[in-house]
């Protein structure tokens, strides 16, 4: 039984508007049904959980009729759709969201009330759909909730990981991963539908058969096939627009699976073998730059890629039969990085194979069909599949590459570049060397009909650096989306206090045209509304401090300001330049603990990719850092710094709405766009960052002037990059000097000198790849202009309005219908009741 909430949940969460009586009693009333009927327990004994499931239950209600309404209004008008192909949708929790969408929180939040519980409490019992690494996994999540909102046809395809991105505990200062197994007790949102289960070949070997004709055609003879069962996330619309769906499979073993074996006599390895159709699906990859080059990730890529191609099949078909004339006018495919590539060649193959078109009928649909969205820059992080791995899994797969392949470098290429083969084997989807790789980048430029980096400097890096060649024999297949982020989540659902006084000054349509927002501006200079805004920050800050105690033990003053890093780790988003300011302001305030600064919380959050032991020891390192800082009596509490573990989406919702800085401060030209930097700046922070993705673009916004804006430009990073050293900036500055140096003791570690050494190392003996040390001192300057600025309240309070109210291109719902008028033509469709 859940004792009544002592008292409600925090005023950062709380709106004053009135609800409606009569629908927070039939509200109550489905929730006591639901408990009793639905989840078999009664009001008295009900778990928090179980009063969770129940609410879930209720809302289910609303979202399947709708759901229904606009699945007929599409089948009807037999409309292009859009199929968002991504192997991560980090989905975080739907409860307060879907409310939210449905216009029905305030109504849930006084039902529950009634029962004497506390709806954010109740909502705290969802477990956190964790189904990606980062922003790329997010921004597909933002994306499904724009598509809805804005009535777009489409489907969201991906997998249905039975363990999500690791939960992350911190021991001794150390990441410790743990498997996250969101849905042990099932998860109330989603429906399996046995109806469209999909069985996928796997292995074998190709064999050559000559027609009557004397053509040649293959036959693919696979080993063993798997079974593809979908499961349907229903993501509602905001204002209950239309409801889009969000399909994920789950791997199992099938009948057929390895029968010759089993009839043998095997039934132990045939049993083993069904393990392994069913670890398909068992857990998401937690690289989030890096490919592991793995043969079960590559069957991960393939087997939601073949499930969903024979989904979107089997629904073309239902109203064109076997005529695919029409084929790429009613399917768009949006590839979300090279992750789902493999869809490329499964799609000629089914044409080709399974419907008995011609190779050039095939590649006419295909070409028209696939987009192509790029999310990085970094070498590293461009999948290349050895061939002996195609060879095994994907042979047939492998046969069409090579077409592919063949017939692009004999055609186009051979036609601009006459003979050109350094040309050539720059182009080709085959790497050569001693082991022989698939570049899926260059397959999915090669058949896509549009490829779109993420940011405007981003996709100008990826047309002029990454893809030269590309861009100059088909300049008009480049062009730029700049990601956004979606208003529902991301103000009105997790800064009500917010939203409220947007509903006040721009009215309740906000969160559909988040333009909008912008006559906020109007307010800034006054004083009354300067002040309800940093009232607001300051009960956010007041709400994460309490959760900061709760995670961490330690004690934060949400009078500081609050300066946030959280994201992914990677060394080109450079915490270590954050942890090395915050040991030199710490150091001078040791030197002299009067000294008149504003009182500063650092707050960090990430995880690590789990072999990545740099990003792992960097975690050591603010840990330790932090450990020493927040217990030294001497600064007097001036300085704070705390590392929150497990960031995810949930905890961002309770982060974001709470900071005053938002460090975005990745080496020039390395972060593809960032998203949390369109959010932080939404919720009223001000970025202090490098001109680098998005950040460029928030300040064309913001203005310059309202942010902090440091360090080397893109042009500037490529220029410095080949003659950088970096031991010229250590021994130049002695105040950097003596940070680096510190890591080498072990003063943050007592007893164990060197135990952050690897840092130092990194940043001198192997060339500081980011420009750590080149940037250092611009960072300090910019930390330095942003104290001023706090102190005086009402500039700040000037400068984080304006930020927030300019951020209106950056709701995803502009994203959204950028790729919609630009990419996919694509109209939308109001759902008829
Ligand atoms: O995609 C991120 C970019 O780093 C970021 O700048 C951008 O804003 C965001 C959305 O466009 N990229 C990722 O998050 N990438 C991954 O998570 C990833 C996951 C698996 C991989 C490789 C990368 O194999």
């Amino acid at each position: 039984p859940v004792k009544a909430a002592a008292k409600t949940s925090t005023s950062a969460t709380q709106t004053t508007a009135t609800v409606d009586k009569a629908q927070v009693k039939a509200f109550k009333e489905q929730v006591e049904k639901h408990l009793r009927t639905t989840i078999g327990t009664s009001p008295v004994k009900a778990s928090k959980l179980a009063w969770w499931q129940a609410v879930v239950a209720t809302v289910n209600e609303d979202i399947f009729g709708r759901l229904t309404d606009t699945q007929q209004t599409h089948a009807k008008n037999d409309t292009r759709a859009v199929h968002y192909l991504s192997a991560e949708f980090l989905m975080g929790r739907l409860t307060i969201n879907n409310l939210t969408n449905l216009e029905k929180f305030d109504v849930a939040r006084e039902a529950l009330k009634e029962f004497g519980l506390d709806i954010n409490e109740i909502c705290e019992e969802e477990p956190d759909m964790a189904l990606g690494n980062g922003g790329l996994g997010r921004l597909a999540a933002c994306f499904m909730d724009s598509l809805a909102t804005c009535n777009y046809p489409c489907v969201g395809y991906g997998i249905h990981y039975e363990n999500g991105l690791f939960r992350q505990e911190i021991r001794a200062g150390k990441q410790v991963e743990r498997p996250d197994s969101w849905r042990e007790y099932g998860c109330p949102w989603e429906a399996c539908r046995p109806e469209s289960v999909q069985n996928i070949p796997l292995g074998g070997y190709v064999e050559k058969q000559t027609a009557p004709d004397g053509s040649q055609c293959s036959v693919w003879h696979p080993s063993s096939m798997i079974k593809g069962v979908p499961w349907d996330i229903p993501v509602v619309g905001y204002r209950g627009s239309s409801v889009a769906i969000l399909r994920l499979w789950e791997s199992r073993s099938t009948e057929q699976f390895n029968w010759d074996v089993f009839n043998a006599g095997g039934y132990v390895d045939a049993q083993a073998e069904k393990s392994l159709a069913e670890t398909i699906s068992k857990v998401l990859y937690p690289n989030d730059s890096t490919e592991a080059g793995k043969e079960l990730r590559l069957t991960q890529q393939y087997f939601f890629c073949a499930c969903s191609l024979r989904d979107i099949l089997r629904r073309y078909k239902r109203s064109h039969h076997n005529d695919f004339s029409e084929f790429a006018a009613k399917i768009a495919i949006q590839l979300n990085d090279t992750h789902p590539t493999i869809a490329i060649p499964e799609l000629m193959r089914l044409l080709i194979d399974e419907e008995g078109l011609s190779y050039d009928q095939a590649w006419d649909i295909t070409s028209k069909t696939f987009n192509y969205t790029n999310h990085t820059l970094l070498p590293e992080a461009l999948e290349k599949w050895p061939v002996y791995i195609f060879e095994k899994l994907l042979p047939r797969h492998l046969e069409l590459i090579y077409e592919i392949n063949f017939r692009f470098l004999n055609g186009p290429v051979e036609a601009k570049w006459p003979g050109n083969n350094e040309i050539k084997s720059r182009l080709s989807i085959i790497e050569e060397g001693e082991v022989r790789k698939v570049r899926m980048a260059n397959l999915c430029v090669i058949t896509s009909e549009h490829v779109n980096g993420v940011a405007k400097i981003h996709s100008k890096l990826v047309k002029e650096n990454l893809f030269p060649d590309y861009a100059q024999l088909w300049p008009n297949k480049f062009c730029n989306v700049t990601n956004g982020v979606t208003p529902r989540r991301w103000i009105l659902s997790c800064n009500r206090g917010l939203a409220e006084l947007y509903n006040d000054v721009a009215g309740k349509d906000w969160p559909l045209d988040l333009d909008k927002c912008e006559v906020l501006k109007k307010y800034a200079d006054k004083k009354e509304y300067q002040d309800r805004f940093m009232k607001i920050k300051h009960d956010n800050k007041v709400a994460l401090a309490k959760t900061i105690k709760e995670l961490t033990g330690v004690e934060v003053d949400p009078n500081a300001m609050f300066d946030v890093q959280v994201k992914r780790l990677h060394e080109y988003k450079r915490q270590h330049l954050n942890l090395l300011y915050i040991m030199s302001l710490y150091k001078s305030l040791l030197e002299d603990p009067d000294q008149d600064i504003v009182p500063q919380v650092f707050i960090f959050g990430a995880k690590a990719a789990p072999a990545y032991t740099l990003a792992k020891d960097i975690i050591f390192a603010i840990n330790a850092v932090g450990e020493k800082i927040n217990n030294d009596l001497r600064i007097k509490g001036k300085l704070k710094v705390v590392f929150l573990p497990n960031y995810r989406v949930s905890l961002a919702e309770k982060i974001i709405p709470a900071a005053d800085i938002s460090e975005q401060i990745s080496t020039a030209g390395y972060e593809a766009s960032g998203t949390s930097n369109m959010k932080f700046s939404m919720n009223g922070a001000l970025t202090l960052g490098t001109m680098d993705g998005a950040n460029i673009e928030i300040v064309e916004q913001a203005g310059i002037e309202n942010n902090f804006i440091f360090g080397l430009s893109v042009d500037e990073v490529l220029e410095l990059k080949p003659r950088y050293n970096p031991w010229d900036y250590y021994n130049a500055d002695h105040d950097l000097k003596a940070v680096v140096d510190w890591l080498d003791s072990d003063f943050f570690t007592p007893g164990q000198p060197g135990a952050l050494s690897s840092i130092k190392t990194s940043l001198l003996n192997n060339g500081d790849p980011f420009l750590v040390l080149a940037d250092f001192a611009s960072y300090k300057e910019a930390h330095q202009r942003a104290q001023k600025l706090f102190k005086d309240k009402a500039k700040w309070a000037r400068a984080a309005m304006i930020n927030s109210a300019t951020m209106g291109i950056f709701s995803s719902d502009r994203s959204i219908r950028d790729y919609a008028e630009n990419i996919w033509t694509l109209r939308s469709q109001i759902v008829k009741k």
